[in-house]
């Protein structure tokens, strides 16, 4: 073969040089990122066209990942800012609200990456044409959220149809539909118009029921009764079910949250509550909707709660799921709940 002949020793060097590339080479294709994802066989989490095996396995690999040597979370999370400014001028546009919230999975998922949550809270927000309020609310609330250090996940519990509106039934769908999702211990009921104005009024369970919106705004920041238990509240999944959860017939506006506070005392607990600072809630203005008039029976049905308390409620839950979508901020259940 003709050429220039190479000495050995400048052959040694080539060899070396191209063994030198070649292990630089190797080592780019395993830790580089972008790599992994033209082989699929080693990855599973960018299977194309289906993203809830998508967000689910990332989900599961973060999981995975960072619980390793990952401490409890501190009792007191540590970037609370306390009292809050809120207000419902400014406009609100999603795609920047999505970019802020960018560590939020599909579904409206989130969970601290630096520690392990102490709480795995499904916030249920019954729901029916409130987009305007729907926007603020999470505007607000997905960073109160991640600074309280909750693993949590939002549901909002969409009523199908105009029949009259039924809050009671449709926190009942949210809890049945979160608990098929993730292994929630603490379910917090919130009403979509309603704002904490304080980030240490944790939306977590304690001991007892929780009533969380003891100030608000609409009610010159009082408690306007003692047994009041509407609003935003938070039950864990055992309080939940000692009381058979919501009643399903109370259909309109009043009443169903006394029915679950009578509930509660029946069932021998008691109402806990943060301070009347720390409690203050602002509540969105809005004219009472078509299809949500007070409801005439709520009267007669507060009289007969210890009859109804464990035929009505969970034990008797019936509805049909139209659609579940997962968004980026929040899980959209659009629910079927029969009419009166
Ligand atoms: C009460 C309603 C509650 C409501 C609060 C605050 C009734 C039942 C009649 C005794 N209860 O009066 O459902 O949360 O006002 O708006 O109407």
């Amino acid at each position: 073969m003709a050429g220039v002949p190479l000495s050995s020793s400048t052959f040694r060097k080539v060899c070396i040089l191209i063994m030198v590339l070649g292990a630089i080479q190797l080592l780019y294709i395993l830790y580089h990122e972008e790599t992994w994802s033209i082989l699929p066989f080693l990855n599973s989490t960018r299977v194309p066209g289906n993203s809830s095996t998508t967000s689910e396995t990332v989900i599961h690999r973060a999981i995975v990942s960072t619980e390793k040597n990952l401490e409890i979370c501190p009792e007191t999370p540590p970037h609370l800012v306390g009292p809050m400014n809120i207000n419902f001028t400014h406009p609100i546009q999603l795609e920047i609200m999505q970019k802020d919230n960018s560590e939020v999975v599909e579904g409206g998922r989130w969970w601290p990456r630096d520690c392990i949550a102490r709480q795995k809270v499904a916030v249920i927000i019954p729901f029916r044409h409130r987009e305007f309020h729907l926007k603020y609310w999470l505007y607000y609330l997905h960073p109160i959220l991640q600074r309280q250090q909750l693993d949590y996940g939002i549901y909002v519990i969409n009523q199908y149809g105009e029949t009259t509106f039924n809050r009671g039934k449709l926190m009942n769908v949210g809890y049945a539909e979160a608990r098929k999702q993730y292994d929630y211990g603490c379910f917090v009921f919130s009403d979509v118009d309603i704002i904490p104005m304080d980030d240490r009024n944790f939306y977590k369970c304690y001991s007892q029921p929780r009533h969380l919106s003891v100030a608000i705004d609409k009610f010159g920041f009082r408690l306007p009764y003692m047994q009041i238990f509407g609003g935003v509240t938070a039950l864990s999944l055992e309080q939940f079910t000692k009381i058979n959860g919501y009643p399903n017939n109370y259909w309109g506006w009043g009443g169903e949250d006394d029915d679950v506070s009578q509930r509660v005392s029946m069932r021998g607990m008691s109402i806990s509550r943060p301070d009347g600072q720390t409690g203050r809630c602002r509540m969105i203005k809005h004219h009472s909707e078509a299809h949500n008039e007070p409801n005439p029976k709520r009267f007669d049905n507060l009289r007969l709660t210890g009859q109804t308390i464990n035929s009505d409620g969970l034990s008797s839950l019936q509805y049909r799921v139209i659609s579940v979508e997962k968004n980026p901020l929040y899980t959209n259940v659009t629910v079927d709940i029969g009419s009166p």
